[in-house]
């Protein structure tokens, strides 16, 4: 048994790592603001800081609950995870989602002390709108929004701490997750539960642009699964250094298409509400999953009918 501290425990991504790392005997505390996510989500058995990444004091609480002796890893995933909610508040979506990864690599990457694994969430929105062949890490990043410059930066504070202080970490772009537990009644939430709730209830999906937009949705337990791996392999790495990785399928699936899919599978036609583009959007992103495939020995190998149905299961959809 290990124990780790999971930063954004309480939300959507976040959840699903939790179960996972209880459910094989694993102790777990979590830092977490609940500004989106829930405390009711949380296996009560998880020992819950509410305390926010931009705060040093906040991180290091976290870390003594979690046990500072015998902590294995952090996972990092809390942040604003939205590319609007960052483009109306870019100076927050600094804060946190840069600056808060700078804090919790400088709490876990010590020179002289002993340093802890990282892993954490990057984004695909790092590479920004870079053409229709998939992306590969060694892409130079062009981020088009608030959002993938900040995760970016926070890549360049987790090398720069990795290589400075003698530790490791790993950051995981991912691409699109989607499955149960991803609220659909926020307008920034992910498109399938927003288009997979207003479905079901017989209501119009809210449409951005002209639906050609084209997105590589990854299913969560995939993610987690991801996550772990690569935990496991920074564990078993005595070097510092920091390392990148996509978590994706490298299936393009366009919106319309998406729509199709999730009309099929609900047995519905859909009906559309036509909306202007959203500002800071991409139109094509999608990812190469060869460098994790061979690093980590997995793949996504969720199909997207798959995933969409344990999406529609009676309960799955809403947020947990
Ligand atoms: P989410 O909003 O459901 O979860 C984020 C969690 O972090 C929430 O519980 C929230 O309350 C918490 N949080 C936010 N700001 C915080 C702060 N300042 N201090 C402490 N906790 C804070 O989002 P998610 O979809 O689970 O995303 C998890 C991670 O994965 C994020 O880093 C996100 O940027 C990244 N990511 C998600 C996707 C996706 O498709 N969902 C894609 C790429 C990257
Ligand atoms: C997602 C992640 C983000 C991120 C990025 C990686 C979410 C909420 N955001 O951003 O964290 O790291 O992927 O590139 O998962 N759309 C509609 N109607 C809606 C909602 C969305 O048409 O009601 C469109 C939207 O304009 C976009 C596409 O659907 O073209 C996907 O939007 P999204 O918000 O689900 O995800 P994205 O790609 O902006």
């Amino acid at each position: 048994m290990q124990t780790f501290l999971v930063t954004g425990g309480c939300g959507f991504i976040g959840t699903h790592l939790v179960a996972s790392l209880l459910a094989d005997g694993h102790g777990v505390a979590v830092l977490d603001d609940l500004s989106t996510g829930r405390r009711e989500a949380l296996d009560p058995r998880a020992a819950l800081v509410a305390g926010d990444v931009a705060s040093p004091p906040d991180i290091a609480a976290a870390i003594a609950a979690a046990g500072a002796d015998r902590l294995a890893g952090i996972f990092h995933l809390a942040a604003i995870a939205s590319v609007p909610r960052c483009l109306a508040d870019p100076a927050r979506s600094r804060a946190v989602n840069a600056d808060g990864t700078r804090n919790v690599l400088a709490a876990a990457c010590r020179p002289g002390e002993r340093s802890v694994p990282v892993v954490f969430a990057s984004s695909a929105a790092v590479y920004g709108d870079a053409g229709t062949a998939p992306a590969r890490e060694s892409r130079p990043p062009a981020p088009i929004s608030p959002y993938g410059a900040d995760k970016l930066s926070g890549e360049h504070h987790a090398a720069s701490a990795a290589r400075r202080g003698g530790g490791r970490a790993t950051a995981l772009r991912f691409f699109n997750v989607y499955g149960p537990g991803q609220d659909p009644s926020s307008p920034y939430s992910g498109v399938i539960s927003i288009f997979a709730d207003r479905l079901r209830a017989g209501r119009a999906v809210p449409l951005h642009g002209d639906g050609g937009q084209q997105r590589d949705f990854v299913y969560v337990a995939d993610v987690v699964a991801h996550l772990r791996a690569a935990m496991a392999r920074a564990a078993a790495t005595p070097r510092a250094g920091f390392d990148v990785f996509n978590v994706c399928t490298g299936r393009a699936v366009t919106l319309a298409g998406l729509l199709a899919a999730l009309a099929r599978v609900l047995g519905r036609s859909p009906s559309v509400e036509p909306l202007p583009p959203r500002p800071g959007d991409i139109r094509v992103s999608i990812g190469d999953p060869a460098a994790a495939a061979e690093a980590l020995g997995l793949r996504a190998a969720t199909q997207l009918t798959d995933g969409l149905a344990r999406l529609l299961a009676p309960g799955a959809l809403s947020a947990k």
